[in-house]
C-alpha cells in the first residue's frame, strides 16, 4: 500500500521548470547523477532540505528522499516527483536523513537506482546500522521505483557509482576508491573481482567517485578536498582496472567557500556536459545546494579541459521565454546582479544597470521568427538598448517604481543569436527580457 502511494505521488507531482544555472529551481538539489535515455537527459540528484524538528543536526546535510528530473532540451526540466523516501524503504532508519549521493543506470531493460542511507540499528545492539547501499528498481527512468527489502551485502559507506562498460558489464565504484564487478542480477557484487584505484591523492578527503569512458579511456573523476574546499580531479587509465594515473584538477574550488562539490559527466547529442552543485539558493548555508551544468571539453591528448562554471549554463533558450539576463554569459561596465528577494532566494536574481554603458550579454537564444517587439520586466527610469550579436535592434523605455512590464519595438533577425542589453541612460533593474 505504501509503495502504491509512493507511485501515486510520483505520478501527480510533475512540475516543469525552465532554467539556466541552477537547472533545478523548485527545491534544493545536490550530487547530480545524469543519465542519457534516448533523447532525454535524466538527473538523479540528492535532495537537501532545511533540518526539521526531529533532526538535531541543524548544521549538517539533511536528506530524506530523492526526486528525478528530466529534459529533452537542457532548458526545460521536469520534476517527476519523489521516487524513494526514507520512510518507505524497509531497511532504512526513517529518521536518519542521510540519503546522500545516488546513481542510476539501465540494466536488462530496467533502471537500477543505487542510494546510500543510514540503516536501522541492528536488533539487540545499541549502535546504528551504519551507511549502507540500497537499490530501487523501475521499468522506466522516471519510476515508479520499488526499493529492495534489504541493503546490498558488502558495500558500506556513501556515494555509490555504477559504471557500465561497453560490453554491458556493470561495476560498483565506491569511495576509497574501489571498483568491484557487479553480479549478473545487479543485486550484489562479485567481491573476488575488485580493484583499488591507484594515483588517487592520499592527503585530503576524496569522495563521490564517478567513472566514465570516452575515446576508449577510463576517467575516474572525484571531488577532492585538496586545500580548504573540494575541487574535482581525475585519474585516467586504458583499462577498467588500471593502472590509473593522476591527471589533476578539472574544476577549481567554488570561490564562495561552498565546501562540497559532486558531479557526473555525460555525452548528449555529441556534446559532453558536467553536472555539479553549488549553493546558489542558500548563500549563507552550504549544505543546501543546487544542481548546475556546464559544457565539458577534452584536449587533443584526451585530458579534460578545466571547466569554468557559468551562470548561463547549457541549452538553447527560445526567444519567447523569459530570458534571465542575470544568468549572463558576459557582464561589464559596472553591471551587477542581486537576489530579487533575500527572504526567498528561490525567486532568483535581477540585473542592475546603473550607469550608461553597463551591459549584460546572454548567449545562444533561438529566434523562431524575426522579433518585432521586446518585453522587459524591470523597474527604475532609463533606456535600455537591445542587441543581437552586437547589432542594435531597438530599445525599451523603463519608468516604474516597482517591477512592471515595459515594451519596445525592435527590428531583429530570425535564427540563433547572442542577446545583449546595454543601458543608454538612467538607472534600472531588470528581471527578464522576452521577444
Ligand atoms: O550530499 C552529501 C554528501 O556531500 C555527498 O554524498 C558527498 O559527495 C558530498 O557532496
Amino acid at each position: 500500500m505504501k509503495r502504491f502511494l509512493l507511485s501515486v505521488v510520483s505520478a501527480v507531482a510533475i512540475l516543469t521548470v525552465s532554467a539556466q544555472n541552477p537547472i533545478i529551481r523548485d527545491q534544493f538539489s545536490a550530487d547530480p547523477s545524469a543519465l542519457v535515455v534516448g533523447d532525454r537527459v535524466f538527473v538523479f540528484p540528492s535532495h537537501d532540505i532545511p533540518a526539521p524538528e526531529d533532526y538535531p543536526r541543524k548544521d549538517w546535510f539533511c536528506m530524506a528522499d530523492y526526486h528525478v528530473f528530466s529534459s529533452s532540451n537542457l532548458i526545460d526540466w521536469t520534476d517527476h516527483g519523489m521516487i524513494v523516501d526514507q520512510k518507505e524503504v524497509p531497511w532504512v532508519n526513517s529518521t536518519s536523513y542521510s540519503m546522500w549521493a545516488p546513481d542510476c543506470k539501465e540494466h536488462d531493460g530496467k533502471y537500477y537506482f543505487f542510494f546510500p542511507a543510514g540503516a536501522k540499528p541492528v536488533e539487540g545492539q545499541r549502535w546504528g546500522g551504519g551507511n549502507r547501499v540500497g537499490i530501487a528498481i523501475a521499468d522506466k527512468p522516471e519510476g515508479p521505483y520499488t526499493p529492495q527489502e534489504k541493503y546490498m551485502e558488502g558495500p558500506m559507506g556513501i556515494d555509490p557509482c555504477i559504471f557500465v562498460d561497453d560490453d554491458g558489464q556493470g561495476y560498483l565504484v565506491m569511495p576509497g576508491i574501489t571498483i568491484t564487478k557487479m553480479s549478473e542480477d545487479w543485486l550484489s557484487t562479485d567481491r573476488s573481482v575488485s580493484h583499488r584505484v591507484e594515483g588517487v591523492p592520499t592527503k585530503g578527503l576524496v569522495e563521490g567517485p564517478y567513472l566514465f569512458k570516452a575515446n576508449n579511456k577510463y576517467y575516474m573523476t572525484f571531488p577532492w578536498a585538496r586545500d580548504s574546499t573540494e575541487v574535482l580531479a581525475y585519474c585516467m587509465a586504458d583499462n577498467i582496472f588500471g593502472p590509473y594515473e593522476f591527471k589533476g584538477v578539472f574544476f577549481e574550488e567554488h570561490p564562495n567557500g561552498c565546501w562540497t562539490n559532486h558531479h557526473s559527466v555525460i555525452n548528449f547529442k555529441g556534446q559532453w556536459y558536467l553536472f555539479y552543485h553549488h549553493n546558489d539558493y542558500s548563500p549563507n548555508f552550504d549544505k543546501n545546494r543546487s544542481v548546475c551544468a556546464d559544457s565539458l571539453f577534452f584536449n587533443a591528448d584526451g585530458t579534460i579541459k578545466v571547466v569554468k562554471p557559468t551562470l548561463r549554463g547549457i541549452g538553447i533558450t527560445p526567444s519567447n521565454y523569459q530570458i534571465q539576463l542575470d544568468r549572463y554569459s558576459e557582464i561589464g561596465n559596472g553591471a551587477s546582479i542581486a537576489y530579487l528577494n533575500t527572504e526567498n532566494y528561490f525567486d532568483g536574481w535581477k540585473l542592475l544597470l546603473s550607469k550608461a554603458g553597463a551591459f549584460a550579454q546572454y548567449n545562444t537564444v533561438q529566434f523562431s521568427k524575426a522579433p518585432k517587439n521586446a518585453t522587459v520586466m524591470a523597474k527604475g527610469n532609463g533606456v535600455v538598448a537591445l542587441y543581437q550579436d552586437g547589432v542594435k535592434i531597438g530599445s525599451v523605455n523603463i519608468s516604474s517604481d516597482s517591477f512592471a512590464v515595459a515594451n519596445g519595438s525592435v527590428k531583429g533577425k530570425k535564427g540563433l543569436h547572442h542577446v545583449k542589453a546595454v543601458l543608454e541612460s538612467g538607472s534600472v533593474e531588470i528581471d527578464w527580457v522576452q521577444f
